[in-house]
């Protein structure tokens, strides 16, 4: 060090020879090394102890590497690269995520999209869509064309890729629950654009396991869900070679608070169940196995998801050999990747482009084949025209300025990556063979550890944040004393539920009706049989069924699946066991117990077909926690619903957690209800994906307090506390 300074002291354009320390006799050892740095920190521990489980050394050698042999790309078991010549060959696919509002509203932007740039397609649907809905029912009075596009019939779907021919663009659809009328219109609007099925080329996201795990889009129960994706891999691997039957997402178990670790194995773990289960249904793996994709977050932490990319592919060939597949291509990991939600802030929001690039540089230099980039807005709407153009000039920038693409796995080699990778590689096998002994990902999931795991990891995470351990730059440090709002998507979701309404009608009467029933009956026959059901959906579309249709004859024989949420408890607690905040906070609840002879009462509802339950869940441990009772409502309750069980529960509080865009259409009727029942007492608070421009309108529909994304939740249970009559100055001991 003292040389180095020494040297940076001298001209930079001096040619004298810098007065250098006398050279050492021998090597500096890694002894010396280490007493150096000691030396330099006075003796602290500079280990870092991630959320992992992984003890991140300050230095790594070539003694951390002994043994590893990564490989060379292109060749088993592909840690450096699925493809030999991976980006100097061909970049990955720009591949932006996008949906909203109507079909032709989705079509124009996708179309000013690909002419800037963009190279493949990714369709986001509204949560109507996806939970099996069509616009004009009861339930979706909240959701229609909010969080993505509205689909109701195969009309829609020509609507949706008019001008884009589908043998030439390869397009994504973010679909599981409703996956078959999906897929099935997709299909049929090829065959009306003049495609043949066997060029369609595209991926459809088909992963129930993780829907029911963190995802919660799901319909029916595990067991027929389970089936639907054979028959979608048989289908697909008989008349669609060049279609990617499923994309196994590890994506939404990260946003919901999974480490990367836990995002890593439970993936990798519900792959290998859904190759069992093809192999089960009489499939040969070597036919199928080429067509599964996956899908990865990268957050922020940047070496850590360079190395899981890297460990992904050496953890699914090493999966798929022991399965028994022969064929490399089926133990070839090709994986989408999306930079992460949850890292992105609404406040100070033009940080999130910075996050943004350094998340999109660790999906490159770990060697995704396809990438979305999040727009700076994330935080609190959908891409705007602005928004989305940086987010999507972000990767252009990357493949276009850089000359980062020129060189395969650049970072293959650190001693930091390859020893990380190797780290990962054990940690989620071991995780991995835990799934396997205990009878695979869909037990697991259905007994429920992984979710408590998830659940853990992010209540550990977001006490870390309130107590400022983990830091967010403009949240939790550096927080600008006021922020001027940016200008933001709003979609008129009554607008356009009425447009869909009126299509429906157009299409319901100009089909031939008997043929319609009767593909709707050979479906429902063939929930109860064996018949492929994507081939009897087909005919379904065809005969312009719709998506609520097509949803409710496999309904009539599946039935709709619903769980309970369950908190975990003292994760919250316990991260705060000798915080005095929070040791007041528990006073004041006592306090409140006494004044009102019994616990505080507090409903945590989730409204519409929202199924975001990561900050609901959240909120439920930790009021659980500070001495609540907590009534954790149940997930897509209409306020009707929601309401009906703040009374039965005689809550004093609902606290209403929206992220899906509904809050506008729902909260207010919730309150309506209460106040018909004579309840105005009720206090109404909302949490969640709350754009400031929308609070004013809140506020007047009588909601007590708003608590929006990167809220500190130390200070909303004072709040909350307050609202219900206690107090609590800064300096207040006891009530
Ligand atoms: C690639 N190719 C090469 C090459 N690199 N050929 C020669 N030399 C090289 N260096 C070939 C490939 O083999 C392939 O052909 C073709 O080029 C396309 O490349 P690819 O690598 O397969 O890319 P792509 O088509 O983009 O497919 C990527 C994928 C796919 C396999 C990961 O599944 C995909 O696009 N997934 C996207 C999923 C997605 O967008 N999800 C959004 C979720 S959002 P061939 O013939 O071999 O195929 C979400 C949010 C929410 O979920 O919750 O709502
Ligand atoms: N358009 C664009 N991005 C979307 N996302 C979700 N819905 C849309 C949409 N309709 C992105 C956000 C979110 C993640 C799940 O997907 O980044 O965090």
């Amino acid at each position: 060090m003292a040389e180095m300074e020494t040297n940076l002291g001298e001209d930079a354009g001096s040619t004298r020879e810098p007065t250098a320390a006398p050279e050492p006799t021998t090597r500096p050892s890694h002894a010396d090394w280490q007493d150096a740095a000691a030396r330099e920190v006075k003796g602290r521990d500079l280990t870092w102890h991630t959320p992992e489980g992984i003890d991140v050394k300050p230095l790594y050698t070539v003694a951390d590497v002994e043994g590893w042999d990564p490989g060379l790309p292109g060749f088993a078991p592909f840690t450096r690269g699925v493809r030999a010549s991976m980006y100097a060959g061909r970049p990955w696919t720009i591949r932006q995520y996008a949906g909203f509002s109507t079909a032709e509203e989705s079509n124009a932007f996708y179309r000013r999209n690909l002419a800037a740039g963009q190279k493949g397609l990714s369709v986001a649907f509204d949560l109507a869509t996806h939970r099996g809905y069509d616009s004009d029912h009861p339930r979706v009075t909240g959701d229609v064309g909010k969080a993505g596009v509205a689909i109701d019939t195969v009309e829609d779907m020509k609507i949706l890729f008019d001008g884009i021919p589908l043998d030439q663009m390869s397009v994504s659809m973010t679909m599981n629950g409703a996956v078959i009328p999906i897929l099935a219109f997709f299909i049929v609007a090829g065959e009306e654009q003049g495609v043949e099925r066997k060029l369609l080329d595209g991926t459809i996201q088909n992963d129930i396991l993780k829907e029911f795990m963190v995802r919660n889009t799901y319909i029916y129960p595990p067991e027929p869900s389970m089936r639907i994706i054979s028959d979608i891999f048989a289908y697909t691997s008989r008349e669609m070679p060049k279609f990617n039957s499923i994309s196994i997402s590890g994506y939404h178990m990260q946003e919901a608070g999974a480490t990367q670790l836990h995002e890593l194995a439970f993936t990798i773990a519900d792959g290998i169940d859904y190759v069992k289960y093809g192999v089960a249904s009489g499939l040969d793996i070597d036919k199928f196995a080429g067509r599964l994709s996956f899908f990865f977050a990268i957050g922020m932490n940047f070496f850590m998801e360079v190395a899981k990319l890297r460990a992904a592919r050496v953890l699914w060939h090493r999966a798929m050999t022991q399965l028994g597949a022969k064929d490399e291509r089926s133990k070839m990991l090709r994986t989408h990747c999306q930079t992460s939600g949850v890292s992105l802030t609404e406040q100070d929001p033009y940080n999130n482009v910075m996050r943004t690039t350094i998340e999109a540089m660790a999906a490159m230099l770990g060697g995704t084949q396809s990438l979305h980039t999040n727009a700076l807005d994330e935080a609190i709407a959908l891409p705007t025209d602005f928004s989305a153009r940086i987010a999507r000039n972000t990767q252009i920038v990357l493949q276009e300025e850089t000359g980062m693409t020129k060189v395969v796995d650049p970072l293959g080699g650190s001693y930091y990556v390859e020893s990380l990778t190797k780290s990962l590689v054990d940690g989620a096998w071991d995780i991995i063979e835990r799934v396997e002994r205990e009878g695979g990902m869909a037990k697991a999931v259905a007994a429920g550890w992984p979710k408590a795991m998830i659940e853990e990891a992010a209540a550990a995470r977001a006490a870390r944040v309130d107590r400022g351990e983990d830091v967010i730059v403009g949240v939790n440090k550096y927080r600008l004393a006021g922020e001027a709002p940016i200008d933001i998507l709003d979609v008129d979701n009554v607008a356009v539920r009425e447009a869909q309404v009126r299509r429906i009608a157009v299409v319901k009467a100009a089909r031939d009706e008997a043929a319609c029933q009767r593909a709707l009956d050979a479906l429902r026959e063939g929930a109860r049989g064996s018949d492929n059901l994507l081939a009897l959906a087909v005919d379904a579309a065809r005969a312009r069924a719709t998506l609520g249709e097509i949803s409710a004859a496999m309904e009539d024989v599946f039935g709709r699946f619903g769980t309970q949420p369950k908190p975990v408890k003292g994760v919250y607690g316990g991260a705060y066991a000798d915080d005095e905040r929070w040791a007041r906070l528990v006073r004041g609840v006592e306090a409140t117990e006494r004044r009102l002879g019994r616990k505080p009462r507090m409903l945590v509802a989730k409204m519409g077909q929202d199924g975001h339950d990561r900050g609901a869940n959240l909120v439920s441990s930790m009021f659980g926690d500070l001495g609540f009772e907590v009534v954790p409502g149940p997930l897509f309750q209409t306020p009707k619903e929601a309401s009906a069980l703040a009374l039965e529960k005689d809550v004093d509080v609902v606290g209403a957690s929206s992220l899906a865009a509904g809050h506008k259409t729902l909260i207010p009727e919730l309150i309506g209800h209460l106040r018909e029942a004579g309840r105005a007492d009720i206090k109404v608070i909302a949490g969640g994906v709350i754009p400031a421009q929308d609070y004013d309108m809140l506020r007047e529909a009588g909601v007590q307090a708003i608590f929006g994304p990167g809220t500190n939740l130390i200070q909303a249970a004072e709040e909350v506390l307050r609202l219900l009559g206690h107090n609590m100055p800064p300096d207040e001991e006891a009530a």
